[in-house]
């Protein structure tokens, strides 16, 4: 058997779950078992499961990647060691709140189905990234012509979509007379709770009016705003965290030692107490929702794009360039946070502030290159949100309009110096054969902004603010294009 943290002695002072694992059931089935739960969900039920009696578990899903790191979960009895790394110093972890780990290629879409319609299982959460809730982005409605959902609609019984499987899991327990359950997105999109829902009843109402009702009638969405600072792992990281263990763990994963969780309190069948391990449970998540969109996010595809043409490789590079460093505390000052309706006591000024000091965190190896990804299911909650608002108001977002031309400029394919870039998005082929059209020449820019499907997108200030600033990162590139602002 091979040597992992399950099976050999770890440095007792790296601290254990407390807790006795047996008394756990799986009550919580999480579909998306990335690096974000991993330090984030997983990491508040572990310290709730410290300092509770709880028997809340969680069974993590894969739906399409990933069925290696669940075997490997299973192979070390689901326990997963977390590197919280601070500038200063790092503190490791080793959390137990994981205790099954299922994936179609082992268990078939009917085990994973079989699973979540356990009685016992109160809580679906997800993190299926922004893509996945397979919405169209002018309508807000569930996206019909999505490959994943056709496929779904004509064959619902054996899902491949996380919307499929949740719609037909659901039908199993309505049908079975079970106890509802609520369905939580831990996703960073804009009420990412009533996203949920309307994907899941607008696909259950297509399949069956009843199940669609009892949906409506039963089941809860919360809307939840999640923070921590989660790069993907890395060789690097998983070395340096082997060092400290005395053996690999292939599950691990390095963060920062912030966290943050924004819960609307409105769940169908029962909720851990996150709260004894931080998280906040509150009527309205909306205002957190929005402020960490667009001042956290926001700033950071505004430096993941104009960072990786100057060729930054990590988010703690391009704030070393204290133009940057500038440009990402103006665009979250000056540009986001006049457009936020803030609960009285909020001080958007530290806030800021206190994202620049993680942004900066040196230990933090966040690629540009990783935020960069999926631009088109991100820059509306970001950034094209706070565009309307400055045009409403007649101010000045030329910050945003860089932001935007930066992300137009990545996703042509070629970086300042020629080289080709590994664009990834859903759209990737359509602005492949955009960009075959156009070439570089500015008409490209209202071509890219109608993609959104946006009435912004028609605005003629904006096309114009948008195209000066994405001529400026031609001619000049994207370093002097920052240092103007
Ligand atoms: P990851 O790449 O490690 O994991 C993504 C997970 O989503 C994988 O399990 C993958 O199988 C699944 N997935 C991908 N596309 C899917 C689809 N179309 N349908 C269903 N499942 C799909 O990424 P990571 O870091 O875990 O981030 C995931 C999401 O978590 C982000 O997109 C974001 O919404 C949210 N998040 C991430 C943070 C971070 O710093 N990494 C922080 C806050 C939120
Ligand atoms: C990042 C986020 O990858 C991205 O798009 O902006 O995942 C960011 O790290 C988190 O939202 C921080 O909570």
């Amino acid at each position: 058997m091979n040597r992992n943290i399950a099976n050999c002695k770890i440095n007792p002072a790296i601290p254990h779950p407390s807790y006795d694992r047996k008394r756990l059931v799986t009550r919580i089935v999480h579909l998306g078992c990335g690096a974000f739960h991993r330090a984030h969900q997983a990491v508040f039920t572990h310290h709730m499961l410290e300092k509770t009696g709880s028997d809340w578990g969680i069974c993590e899903v894969s739906l399409f990647s990933g069925h290696r790191l669940i075997q490997q979960l299973k192979e070390q009895n689901y326990l997963c060691a977390i590197a919280e790394k601070g500038a200063e110093k790092t503190e490791l972890k080793i959390i137990g709140s994981m205790i099954d780990a299922l994936h179609p290629e082992f268990v078939g879409h009917k085990g994973i189905l079989e699973a979540i319609a356990q009685p016992q299982v109160a809580i679906i959460s997800l993190t299926i990234t922004e893509k996945g809730y397979c919405i169209d982005a002018a309508s807000g409605k569930l996206d019909v012509n999505n490959v994943l959902i056709q496929q779904d609609l004509a064959n619902p019984t054996e899902p491949t979509s996380a919307i499929g499987y949740i719609v037909e899991t659901l039908r199993l327990r309505y049908e079975r007379n079970l106890p509802p359950l609520t369905v939580m997105s831990c996703d960073n999109v804009r009420e990412n709770g009533k996203v949920a829902r309307e994907a899941v009843v607008d696909f259950a109402r297509l399949r069956d009016e009843k199940l669609a009702q009892w949906i409506e009638l039963n089941v809860t969405f919360p809307c939840t705003m999640v923070d921590r600072i989660v790069p993907a792992a890395t060789p690097e990281s998983l070395e340096e965290i082997a060092e400290q263990l005395g053996v690999c763990d292939p599950c691990a994963i390095t963060c920062e030692p912030f966290r943050q969780w924004v819960i609307e309190d409105n769940f169908a069948n029962g909720r851990p107490n996150w709260d004894v391990a931080g998280a906040q449970f509150v009527k309205d998540v909306a205002p957190f929702e929005t402020m960490k969109l667009r001042m956290l996010n926001g700033s950071h595809s505004f430096l993941a794009y104009l960072g990786y043409l100057a060729g930054y490789t990590h988010i703690a590079d391009a704030m070393a360039n204290p133009d940057y460093r500038q440009a990402a505390l103006d665009l979250m000052l000056k540009e986001q946070a006049p457009t936020l309706t803030m609960p009285t006591g909020t001080d958007l000024f530290q806030y800021a502030h206190r994202l620049i000091e993680r942004f900066s965190n040196p230990n933090l190896k966040h690629q540009t290159w990783q935020i960069a990804m999926d631009g088109s299911q991100k820059l509306p909650q970001r950034m094209f949100d706070s565009v309307t608002y400055h045009l409403a108001n007649g101010s000045d977002y030329r910050h945003l309009a860089l932001g935007i031309a930066g992300w137009m400029r990545y996703i042509s394919g070629r970086d300042e110096q020629g080289k080709l870039i590994d664009v990834r998005d859903p759209l990737v082929d359509q602005f492949k054969s955009i960009y075959q059209q156009y070439g570089l020449s500015i008409d490209v820019v209202p071509t890219l902004l109608a993609v959104f499907g946006n009435p912004l997108s028609a605005d003629p200030h904006f096309v114009q603010v948008v195209t000066e600033a994405y001529q400026l990162l031609l001619k000049r590139g994207a370093c002097h294009a920052v240092a103007t602002l």
